[in-house]
């Protein structure tokens, strides 16, 4: 017998499923999860740039708590990076720029379109949880460098050195020679975009990371630029990017792809499609770009200009690392 408060919280989460034929079930742990019975879309879903299966089980057990939501699940999956000294993209341990400086970019959004950034941000451990403060504690989107320290001391973060011994340690061997060729390495980062769908059929997403190793100081890439490395909207899906920054910023990517959503493309089409933008305009041979993205039904696309791009999906109860297809195939 199906009790009536469980009824009405089946039936409200239904109702906001709207229109797409989705059969609840009850996960083991005795938590709403609801599945798309003509595929194995399942919601709530957490899905993430690169190799991030601790990353992503952080953000899975708040998808499971009771109304779990997408906005904290992105916030707790990004935490795990951020704090961990062997992520040399991310957060604490992350390499500096050419001079040392350990800066930070990140954003966040939630349903509603609410949204937070910080760029070029030192000293702090947890870049995405500073940008939720923006998000809602100030009336902005965006606070960058100094400012944004500031901001994040007056919020109780606490000030401290993310340059680790052997970010350290990798820099002062880069100084030797200190040629200027900011690389992103084609198959293994850490910077970490993220998409979840919580049990109220509510997305969020987010994007965090240290950027360009050795890059010039004060430079800032797409992931705290919303519309860029991340975009959400509750009506379509959303969209995250890895990769070199630059050509992110210069198209656009992760609001081209929930456009092209809204058009009616998959989210592997619309993938495809922003790569194939990139790969058109510039001479995308020598570098690498990744994106992911999800729709409201719980689907999900990635795809990469280059061969290496994985990802990590977190959905009906498995959390599992795939190897996104690629444009370069030549
Ligand atoms: C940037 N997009 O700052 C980031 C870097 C990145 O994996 O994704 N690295 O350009």
């Amino acid at each position: 017998m199906v009790s009536r408060k469980e009824f009405i919280k089946k039936t409200a989460a239904a109702t906001l499923a709207g229109g797409l034929g989705l059969e609840l079930l009850k996960a083991q742990n005795e938590n709403l999860i609801i599945k798309n019975p003509n595929s194995t879309n399942a919601l709530p879903l957490i899905i993430s740039t690169w190799r991030n299966l601790p990353a992503n089980e952080a953000g899975m057990k708040v998808l499971m708590e009771k109304e779990g939501k997408a906005l904290d699940a992105v916030e707790a999956c990004a935490k795990v990076p951020e704090a961990d000294p062997e992520e040399t993209t991310v957060g604490y341990g992350g390499a500096p720029d050419r001079d040392g400086h350990v800066t930070l970019d990140a954003c966040i959004m939630d349903h509603h379109g609410n949204a937070g950034s910080v760029s070029f941000l030192e000293h702090i451990m947890h870049p995405t949880s500073v940008a939720r403060r923006v998000m809602e504690k100030t009336p902005h989107v965006m606070l960058c460098g100094e400012g944004a320290l500031q901001f994040a001391l007056s919020e109780g973060f606490q000030k401290m050195n993310l340059l680790t011994e052997k970010s350290k340690k990798a820099w002062e061997e880069w100084k030797i020679n200190s040629k200027y060729e900011p690389v992103i390495n084609i198959e293994r980062h850490d910077t970490i975009g993220m998409l979840a769908i919580d049990q109220s059929v509510n997305i969020a997403g987010a994007c965090s990371t240290s950027g360009m190793a050795y890059k010039m100081h004060g430079r800032v890439g797409d992931s705290p630029v919303l519309g860029a490395g991340m975009y959400v909207d509750n009506e379509v899906g959303g969209a995250c990017a890895t990769g070199l920054g630059e050509f992110v910023l210069k198209t656009l990517g992760s609001y081209l792809i929930v456009e092209l959503m809204r058009q009616g493309k998959t989210p592997q089409q619309a993938c495809e499609e922003a790569i194939g933008r990139i790969a058109k305009r510039y001479d995308y041979k020598t570098f690498q770009v990744g994106y992911l993205a999800i729709n409201m039904k719980g689907e999900h696309g990635a795809y990469s200009v280059q061969k290496g791009f994985s990802y990590t999906l977190f959905q009906d109860g498995q959390n599992n690392i795939h190897e996104a297809d690629y444009y370069n195939k030549t």
